[in-house]
């Protein structure tokens, strides 16, 4: 049938088919490409079933350099099949499975050259050589494992000396937030039992403070009139108590635009739009409010005028001006307002308690201080309690081996940057240039496979990439003698891939574990 003629075909084209090659290498008779482990899957004698148990064919067919077998496995020995697996036994070395296309491709995979058996002298056989290469590698690393696991031993005794420290720093913190609680419900009646009695005694003294701050407004009021007063009189020319248009004409403090002349409205803006004449309530309580900020202007003028005087004399109009305003006068108002202000102020700071009263406030200023003190006090407890079950809560290995890294910090240079790896905490790079340090990543969590969690770390939410999402880094830990950040990559773009050297993984049960698995 089908398989037939093309097995026809390609013997007609001289290609050697080796039907059945019973493997030369093992004393348990076998296909080309079979493990001994499968041999007895493979029996000439019989009908030969596919691996996956799909379909028989007969025995003949097994690496006929035709595919019968789903799961390629009738052609072991031969590149019929795309799924097919040769096994090169690969002696003095470590036996290999490779896939089956690759038989006689003129590429050399198996150290014994058997996947090229098509041209025997294209491979030369150095699985010896390698043999022994490995096994000088092998022999290092055992080495190597074995004073690692001196030291890891060590970072285990220090690990859960560090966890036996934290749980009884934990305990002690405890003890100490529980007494500082109390104390503080203490502090605090005493501090609010002593605040009602300085209340209650500072009352009278309020009362007495009130009548200071009533007086003072009278007398600031007092002032204000009296400035007022001076002005009126100095504007009212012919002493009728009254002011009039005429009277306010030439004062320049009316003429609001400087532009030489007290216009109508210039007038009704201080005087009303009714008023001709005011008399002096009128004054205080309806002009002197507008025209007072004019005046203060004036006053600022009139002292720069001042430095000119002689300049203005010779013109004429200085002596005038001065008079106009009357402000010498109104400079004098306001210093005796500032005498009267500076005597209500001491008043008030200098406030003398009588005895029992200072000892009150004395006494609440201490209760109020000594309950800041201790309300601090508790809220550091409360942090240090807090960064203490954080790390108490921390992964630190099987063995707690990695605790003793806890915070230890480790660099590594390239070209470009310096790369700094916290332990547990976070991973950094500084560009050379000098520009900011970016971050790479937070501790996060332990991301190697089941067989092994602690040989990956993994920092997370690190400074986002532009345009993108956050810095990662990964961190891959092997058995060394001393902690070293052996190389730092970046493989995707802000995707960091660090090799940490650490005996804290130079665990010896897992160097057997791995051996047994790989035997097997
Ligand atoms: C910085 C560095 C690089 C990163 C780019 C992404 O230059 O953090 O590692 O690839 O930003 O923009």
């Amino acid at each position: 049938m089908v398989h037939t003629k093309w097995c026809n075909v390609y013997c007609s084209f001289g290609i050697v088919l080796s039907c059945v090659v019973i493997s030369a290498h093992s004393d348990i008779s076998r296909p080309r490409g079979v493990s001994v482990a499968k041999a007895s899957l493979y029996t000439p004698t019989k009908d030969f079933t596919c691996l996956d148990g799909t379909v028989t064919i007969p025995f003949s067919y097994v690496n006929d350099d035709y595919c019968d077998c789903f799961d390629g496995s009738d052609e072991p020995g031969t590149s019929a099949c795309l799924n097919g697996v040769f096994h090169c036994t690969n002696a003095g070395h470590q036996a290999q499975n490779i896939p089956s296309s690759r038989v006689n491709d003129g590429v050399c995979d198996c150290c014994d050259g058997t996947d090229e058996y098509a041209s025997r002298e294209l491979c030369t056989n150095t699985c010896e050589l390698l043999g022994r290469e490995a096994e000088a590698e092998a022999q290092r690393l055992s080495e190597l494992l074995k004073a690692g696991s001196v030291i890891r031993q060590e970072l285990i005794e220090m690990g859960s000396k560090k966890q036996s420290d934290m749980a009884e720093q934990l305990s002690t913190l405890e003890q100490d937030k529980a007494e500082a609680d109390q104390i503080k419900q203490e502090m605090e009646a005493l501090k609010n039992e002593i605040e009602a009695q300085e209340n209650e005694a500072l009352s009278s003294y309020r009362a007495a403070e009130e009548e200071i701050k009533q007086k003072k407004a009278e007398e600031e009021q007092e002032a204000n009139r009296k400035e007022a007063e001076i002005i009126f009189i100095k504007y009212d020319s012919n002493n009728d108590g009254h002011l009039n248009r005429e009277e306010v004409q030439t004062r320049n403090a009316f003429d609001k635009d400087r532009d030489g002349e007290v216009t109508d409205e210039e007038f009704k803006y201080f005087f009303g739009e009714e008023n001709e004449s005011i008399d002096f309530d009128y004054f205080v309580d309806h002009v002197w409010p507008l025209l007072k900020p004019f005046i203060m202007m004036e006053q600022g003028i009139f002292h720069e005028e001042n430095n000119v005087e002689t300049e203005a004399d010779e013109d004429g109009g200085g002596e005038d001006e001065h008079e106009d305003l009357g402000l010498d006068d109104e400079t004098e108002g306001n210093e005796e307002l500032e005498e009267q202000e500076d005597r209500v102020l001491d008043l008030q700071s200098d406030t003398k308690y009588d005895e029992e009263t200072q000892k009150i406030i004395d006494a609440a200023r201490e209760a109020r201080k000594q309950y800041t003190d201790i309300e601090r006090k508790v809220r550091e407890i409360e942090s240090n309690i807090r960064n203490i079950r954080e790390n108490m809560g921390k992964d630190y290995g099987r063995h707690q081996e990695y605790a003793a890294l806890d915070g230890q910090c480790f660099e590594y240079e390239d070209k470009e940057y310096v790369y700094k790896l916290c332990m547990f905490q976070r991973v950094t790079q500084k560009p050379k240039d000098g520009a900011a340090e970016v971050g790479l990543g937070n501790w996060g969590e332990w991301a190697g496979d089941s067989s092994n969690p602690y040989s990956t770390m993994k920092y997370t939410n690190g400074i986002a990439c532009w345009n993108g999402p956050s810095r990662i880094t990964t961190v891959h830990i092997q058995c060394g003698l001393e902690n070293k950040l052996l190389s730092v990559t970046e493989p995707f773009r802000c995707e960091y891939k660090a090799e940490l050297s650490t005996p804290a993984a130079c665990d010896p049960s897992r160097a057997t574990n791995q051996a047994v698995h790989d035997e097997l």
